[in-house]
This record gives C-alpha cells, sequence and structure tokens, in this order.
C-alpha cells in the first residue's frame, strides 16, 4: 500500500508537466540574470553522426553553415558523417515569444536551458523546423545545439523570429560563451574517472579534479590531472577503485584554484537523478493523446494499470462488476436486490453507454416474451435485444437485433457492430 501511495504521487507531478507542455508556449526560467558573459558560441566537431571520435573544438560567432560535398567544416574532420555540438548561451534582447527555427541537413537537436525546443531527426535536404519559446529581456538561457551531417553536403543555421517580428541568424551579438570546461563523471565496473573538455581559447593548463567524500561531505581522497598542453581540449583522469558508500565529485579548476566548469557528482545510493521541470516543454502533446501514454513512468511501481487519465490521481481500472447467475457482464455495474419477493436485476445508473448483460446458453425458438418498459419522454430506446452473438464491451459492439421504444415509436434495428435502423413503427 506504501509503494502504491507512492506512486500516484509520482505519476501526479509527471502529469503536472504534461500538462504544461500541451502548451505551444513555455516560458523558461534561467539562472544568468543579473551575470555577464563574454560574446562568443563554442564548437566541438565529432566525426561520426553520433558524436563518436572528438577531433577539435574552437569559439565561433554564430550558426550559419552551408558545406558543399566535398567540403569539410574544419581541419582533419571528414566532409560527411560528422556532428557538431555548440554550447553557450543566448541573450534576450526582449521579452515575448520567440520562434527558434533551423534550417538544417541532416538532423538537429536544440535546447534551451535543458528543454527540448527542436528536434528534427533527418536526413534530409535543408528544411526548417520551428519551435516557440517565450524568453524574459535581459535573461541568459543555456544554448545546446547537436547537429549531424551524414552524406553530401550538410547546413546548419540557427534563426529566430523576435517578438517584434525580425526573422534573422541568432546575431553574434547575442550568443555568449559557456563555461570555460564541462566535465563528467563514470563508473565502470568497480572503478570511477572523469573527463574534461575545454570549451575555450584560454591555454590556461586546467586540472581535472575528482574526490571521495564521505556521507559528511570530507573528503577522504583526491587525484588531479592537469591539462597536458594547451592544445588538448579533452582529457582523463586516472582511474580510481571505486568504493561503496562513499561519494564522487568532479570539476575543473584554473590556475588560482577557481572552478571553471560545473561540478559532476556520484551520489551514493542513487543511480540516477530524474528532474521534472514543470516550466519546460518536452514535446508537444497531440490531441490524441492521453494518460495511458505516460503509463512507463510508474508501471512497475503500480502495475497493471489499465487506464491513467492525463489530469492525475484518477485511475480508472476494469470494472469489478459482479457476474450474475448465468449472465455475462460486457461493461457497466448490475446487482440483483429483492423486491416484493422478485429478483430484480439493477443496472448501475452511471455506466457509460453501451454496458450490457448476457444471458448465455439460451436456445431461440419460436414464442412470446414481454416485458414492461417505461421510458420518458425524448429517452430511450429500451427493449429487447435478441439473437445477440459475439457481444463485447463498448457501444452498438455485437451482433443481434434490436426490438425497443423510443419518442413513441417502436423501433427495429439490425446490429453488426453498429445500429442499421428498419422503419419506425408509431405507437398507439
Ligand atoms: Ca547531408
Amino acid at each position: 500500500m506504501k509503494n502504491k501511495r507512492w506512486s500516484l504521487k509520482m505519476a501526479a507531478s509527471v502529469c503536472l508537466a504534461v500538462i504544461l507542455a500541451a502548451s505551444p508556449f513555455a516560458a523558461l526560467a534561467s539562472s544568468g540574470q543579473g551575470e555577464s558573459y563574454t560574446q562568443g558560441l563554442w564548437a566541438d566537431y565529432y566525426q561520426g553522426k553520433d558524436f563518436n571520435s572528438y577531433v577539435t573544438g574552437r569559439q565561433e560567432s554564430k550558426i550559419d553553415y552551408q558545406w558543399n560535398q566535398g567540403q569539410r567544416p574544419v581541419e582533419g574532420l571528414g566532409s560527411e558523417n560528422y556532428s557538431i555540438r555548440w554550447s553557450g548561451r543566448v541573450l534576450a534582447p526582449e521579452t515575448g515569444a520567440y520562434q527558434l527555427i533551423s534550417n538544417i541537413d541532416d538532423g538537429v537537436k536544440v535546447w534551451l536551458d535543458g528543454a527540448l525546443i527542436i528536434q528534427d531527426s533527418g536526413p534530409h535536404y535543408p528544411a526548417q523546423t520551428i519551435g516557440t519559446v517565450t524568453l524574459e529581456k535581459g535573461v541568459y538561457y543555456d544554448l545546446t545545439v547537436d547537429y549531424y551531417n551524414g552524406e553530401l553536403g550538410g547546413t546548419a543555421q540557427l534563426s529566430w523570429k523576435t517578438p517584434s517580428g525580425e526573422t534573422e541568424i541568432i546575431p553574434a551579438e547575442n550568443l555568449y560563451l559557456p563555461d570555460p570546461a564541462e566535465v563528467s563523471l563514470t563508473v565502470e565496473g568497480d572503478s570511477i574517472y572523469a573527463q574534461g573538455l575545454v570549451r575555450s581559447e584560454s591555454e590556461e593548463l586546467f586540472s581535472l579534479v575528482v574526490e571521495r567524500l564521505d556521507q559528511d561531505g570530507k573528503v577522504l581522497e583526491m587525484v588531479e590531472t592537469a591539462r597536458p598542453d594547451a592544445e588538448t581540449m579533452l582529457w582523463e583522469t586516472e582511474e580510481m577503485a571505486y568504493e561503496e558508500g562513499s561519494d564522487y565529485r568532479a570539476y575543473v579548476q584554473n590556475t588560482g584554484g577557481d572552478i571553471v566548469s560545473n561540478t559532476a557528482e556520484r551520489v551514493y545510493g542513487i543511480d540516477a537523478i530524474l528532474n521534472v521541470d514543470h516550466q519546460a516543454t518536452a514535446g508537444e502533446v497531440g490531441t490524441l493523446l492521453y494518460g495511458a501514454c505516460l503509463e512507463d513512468v510508474n508501471h512497475e511501481l503500480y502495475g497493471g494499470i489499465w487506464s491513467q487519465m492525463v489530469y492525475g490521481e484518477s485511475f480508472a481500472e476494469p470494472s469489478s462488476s459482479m457476474n450474475i447467475q448465468d449472465f455475462t457482464s460486457y461493461g457497466g455495474s448490475w446487482n440483483t436486490q429483492e423486491e416484493d419477493g422478485v429478483r430484480q436485476i439493477v443496472a448501475g445508473r452511471h455506466d457509460g453507454i453501451g454496458p450490457k448483460l448476457m444471458i448465455e446458453g439460451t436456445q431461440c425458438e419460436t414464442g412470446v416474451v414481454s416485458a414492461d418498459v417505461w421510458v420518458g419522454e425524448g429517452e430511450g430506446p429500451a427493449g429487447f435485444i435478441v439473437k445477440v452473438t459475439d457481444p463485447r464491451i463498448g457501444a452498438d459492439n455485437f451482433n443481434g437485433y434490436e426490438i425497443g421504444l423510443m419518442n413513441n415509436q417502436v423501433r427495429i434495428g439490425a446490429h453488426r457492430y453498429n445500429y442499421a435502423e428498419g422503419a419506425p413503427v408509431r405507437c398507439r
């Protein structure tokens, strides 16, 4: 029961993200307000379409490239099958809704403050994709652009349409450099190591530090590996033994001892951290999507969810309606009650459309069946359904014939998983 309760809460917070994501506008929060950065944009070049093998990095000013067939974007890179990651910050010149517009051959993903704004898998000749975000004047937003070119030439252009209506390549004056280095921590079996990536043209010999800490945050062990030379952009520490029960932290520092990168952490007992940003747009939600599509989030915890509505904690599960002896129900809730010595079957009043209770094992013979049927004005139809075969849950979902009353008329119709009305006959 405890687990079940917890899974409901998780589902609710995830649902919140989805509801907000359904809006075409995402207001992004930023941590960069009030700070100042250096103009530019950092580009890392990799051979392979999936950032397979690092080649080089350099400072650029904007994303506006068209490479012909046979042309190499940078020295040392092939003319085909390469990927480029641009990192930096975007400064919004005015407050309002912006369109980000990519013009790409072959594919791209664009994130602002960690939210995926554009996803274009390609491959294709130059094609535009548009994402919409709301930005605030004077705020810096983290920008990451993952681009690849497969065969032949490549195109990479990133534009915006500002709230005042100007469409242009995002200008150099609105792009700013990222942190001078980025660090990651990798655990492999019983060892751990860090990798540093310089994103600066600084020739400073940064050092990459990995610390092992106890549960109180006290440093127990430290490995420090200097960047070998000013040309090396990517370097690693030696492997350390990975000790259960310890936390690890890695960062890059400059010669003055200031941390100039993100801090990568590996916290004992936590394999992964799931961050749900309710203000970020992960993707547009189509009108045909409903909560069941989110099921995987808590399937393992809750199990057997039949349907889960977008609006949170209303977990609808299959009806547990009782089966009355000799009858089988197809939807609806059914009960029996006794009145004046007569046993009656009572249908639930709020069971949606098409609930059926079917008596099994009857023979269809010549004869008479009768029932008193009362229908209000404008209500119905009510009556008999006969010669039913293959019933299923849902309205009109059976084979058979219907003899009913509605609006003072006898209605006779045939069902073949639909309803086809015969000629109506007025009642007296
Ligand atoms: Ca191409």
